[in-house]
């Protein structure tokens, strides 16, 4: 991927990639056309070509004559470009992945399960990730409203284990066989294939207001967790109901977590929107810019379990997908650690083969009858086939780094060499036998079931609205209010007031508040009482703040420093440093790509220092925070550019931490005019200078970190 955030300064700590037992698997495949494997071109089957770039023509030096179709080597090109693509994922078809790998901290999992990969704590097991969007093609925009898969490949000694998560808890349905007439309710609508990259159509709001189970869902989809800073700021959830077994054959309904070293963060709609825009990628570049800087993201592995016995003691059915496990009620306990340390080396064998199936588990480890979770576990192998062939196991990317050995046979693209006569089992040559549980063959709970055959659903799975209000309870205010715009905007997309009056009535019962203000805002049916008691409950895991990192930091955090010809040079490199001593990337931000001068030089000729972007290159939406250094002229001139008021202004209306210096404060005081905003210069304060000011809303720790390191640009 050519990716302009990556170059230049982006590669300031460049990291080397990192080897593991699932990279050394990959290099058999590898090519790398650097390191001249041959003298040059070949075809296919290995034959040099001596000319790319002419058809073979029936020519005579004067008239263009016809091409023959007898070039088998122009036929050869045209036929491999026709048939380059496959059918992209019918859902979560755009994503980005990257390779890592995971450790345990101690074997206090044995007490649920036998599985070395969460029980061994000096094993090291690769990994790949997937992350994605849901809705859009795979040609969407990264910033767009909604859900974001979470796929982790194990590759563990025991077979391959996928944890086919999402970045929000629930799921919009309970049962698997929903899934066709959800996916085509959120997709782009049938007759005009719109819209694109987004939920905010008729068509899937029509099937939510008739369909209250996907109201919890629908609340975090509406939330800030749709709308994410970045990957490597999610929490992800493996959301269905599994198992554990232990090695006295007791088992434990588990849900699987992941934490993020960072934090969970989420831009603001606004920005959000604009990004979608001015860069698509920004997500994808977002997570290869990390690791290609050695930021590496990192998260906690944890899990709830219940012991079986105590499968019915909640009010909610802990096999119901549409609902969490309270952490007061069943807590989470970390496990382990999961780093990605590595981007793919070519998207297509990598992110877009890589196939994940929730069917894929290891001794230890099992599933339970949570009715979506049965439903995935057929549907992953079967998409699998269409996607990509039925010997999609034996993808580079795919293919356990263990053994495997058994009897399936052919198909299209088979690529493995089985030597011998039988294929069978048994065999008279004892080939391929089946090994017993006590040495390590996958072993099934013996569940005991006494049912009769019936399409229903327990009792428990007809209640939808009590999480649903727990989960909008649990947010701050300034998180529900983004709710509240979030619901108005995407039901003022809807123009049948079918859609809208009957999803504005949904959410009375969920809340009253909530309710009223989205009818009044989309000519909904305002209420006049709620239509059931709010229960009051909250919960503070459910709010994202809850997982603001303990330590605040500005690590891979992309930082500007915006520039005119004439700024403070000794400022700017004691910035630049310290910033690189946090871990972030600093981006020079300027009149143009190219030399910028400092006071003193003259422009055109001097030193200067390069600035990666010009102020129309990358706009304020693309960075964490931003500083503007001291420097008369530079501040004046910045003063006079209508373009940079306004990206001043809109970094504020983002809620970015801004700093300033010297006359940078000036800049902002009198031609940006924050409204609100009090100067450290105003404060009279002993721990603040009055030689610069700091504007933060809060929304990032990079807010108090861009303090920090102005103090230390100071002590220079
Ligand atoms: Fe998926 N889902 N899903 N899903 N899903 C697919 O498999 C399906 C569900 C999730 O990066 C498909 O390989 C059914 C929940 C992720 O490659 C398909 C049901 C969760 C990804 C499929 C669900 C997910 C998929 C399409 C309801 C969160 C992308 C392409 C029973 C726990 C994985 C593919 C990647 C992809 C089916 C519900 C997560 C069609 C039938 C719940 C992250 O097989």
């Amino acid at each position: 991927m050519a990716s302009a955030a990556v170059s230049g300064a982006a590669k300031q700590v460049f990291a080397a990639t990192t080897e593991n037992a699932k990279i050394a698997d990959l290099q058999a495949d590898m090519i790398d056309p650097a390191a001249k494997p041959t003298k040059g071109l070949t075809t296919d089957h290995g034959v040099y070509i001596s000319d790319t770039d002419n058809w073979l023509k029936a020519q005579d030096g004067v008239n263009t004559g016809p091409s023959l179709l007898e070039d088998q080597i122009a036929r050869e090109k045209i036929t491999r470009f026709d048939h380059e693509r496959i059918p992209e994922r019918v859902v979560h078809a755009r994503g980005a992945g990257a390779h890592g790998y995971f450790k345990v901290y101690s074997d206090a999992a044995a007490k649920y399960t036998y599985a070395p990969v969460l029980t061994d704590p000096s094993r090291t097991t690769p990994v790949f990730v997937r992350f994605s969007t849901v809705q859009g093609s795979r040609g969407s925009a990264d910033t767009v409203r909604d859900v974001r898969g979470f796929a982790v490949k194990f590759y563990t000694q025991e077979g391959n284990w996928d944890i086919v998560g999402n970045n929000i808890p629930v799921f919009f349905i309970q049962d698997a066989i929903k899934f066709p007439d959800f996916v085509h309710a959120v997709k782009p609508e049938p007759h005009n294939e719109v819209p694109q990259g987004q939920s905010a159509h008729n068509n899937f709001w029509d099937f939510v207001g008739l369909q209250p189970e996907s109201a919890h869902m629908v609340m975090w989809a509406m939330s800030d967790r749709a709308i994410p800073r970045s990957y490597r700021m999610m929490q992800g959830f493996g959301v269905n109901t599994y198992t554990l077994l232990n090695s006295k054959g007791e088992r434990f309904f588990v849900k699987f977590h992941w934490l993020p070293e960072l934090g969970v963060h989420s831009l603001v709609w606004d920005e959000a929107l604009k990004i979608a825009g001015q860069d698509p990628d920004f997500h994808r570049k977002d997570l290869q810019e990390a690791i290609e800087n050695g930021a590496y993201p990192k998260w906690k592995l944890a899990i709830q379990t219940i012991p079986e016995a105590n499968e019915h003691d909640f009010d909610f059915d802990i096999l119901d997908a549409t609902k969490v496990w309270p952490e007061e009620l069943v807590p989470l306990e970390v496990v382990g650690e999961m780093t990605l340390n590595r981007t793919v080396d070519e998207y297509f064998p990598e992110t877009e083969q890589v196939a994940f199936c929730t069917a894929h588990v290891v001794p230890g480890v099992g599933f339970s009858d949570d009715p979506l979770l049965q439903g995935r576990n057929f549907s992953y192998f079967d998409t699998q086939i269409s996607r990509l062939g039925v010997n999609w196991q034996e993808l580079p990317i795919n293919r356990p780094v263990c053994p495997v050995l058994n009897h399936n046979r052919d198909g299209a693209m088979r690529h493995k060499i089985t030597k011998g006569t039988v294929n069978y089992w048994p065999n008279r040559k004892e080939v391929g036998p089946p090994v017993p549980t006590k040495d390590g063959g996958y072993a099934e709970f013996m569940q005991k079931i006494n049912a009769i055959k019936q399409r229903v659903r327990t009792p428990k799975f007809q209640e939808h609205y009590n999480q649903a209000q727990l989960f909008y309870n649990s947010l701050t205010d300034y998180e529900k209010a983004h709710v509240v715009n979030a619901f108005s905007f995407e039901l003022s997309h809807c123009d049948d007031p079918v859609v809208y009056e009957t999803y504005s009535k949904l959410l009375n019962n969920i809340d009253f508040d909530l309710a009223k203000q989205v009818a009044i805002n989309v000519g909904g049916v305002v209420p006049e009482k709620p239509a059931r008691q709010n229960h009051g409950q909250a919960t503070q895991t459910l709010s994202q703040l809850y997982y603001a990192p303990k330590e605040p930091t500005i690590a891979s955090r992309r930082i500007a420093i915006l520039l005119a010809d004439g700024f403070n040079l000794k400022e700017v490199l004691a910035l630049r440093a310290a910033l690189k001593a946090g871990g972030a990337t600093s981006w020079i931000i300027g009149p143009r790509r190219g030399k910028v001068y400092p006071a003193g030089e003259q422009v055109g000729s001097g030193e200067g220092i390069t600035a990666d972007h010009h102020y129309e290159g990358q706009r304020s939406t693309l960075f964490d925070a931003f500083i503007i250094p001291s420097g008369a002229k530079h501040a004046q001139t910045l003063a006079q550019n209508g373009r940079t008021v306004h990206w001043v202004r809109e970094a504020f209306g983002h809620c970015k931490a801004i700093g300033a210096i010297g006359e940078g404060v000036a800049f902002l005081r009198e031609a940006v005019q924050l409204p609100g905003v009090s100067f450290a210069a105003d404060l009279n304060s002993d721990s603040v200078t009055t030689s610069y000011g700091v504007v933060t809303t809060g929304r990032y720790d990079a807010g108090t970190a861009a303090a920090d390191t102005l103090k230390i640009a100071q002590g220079e």
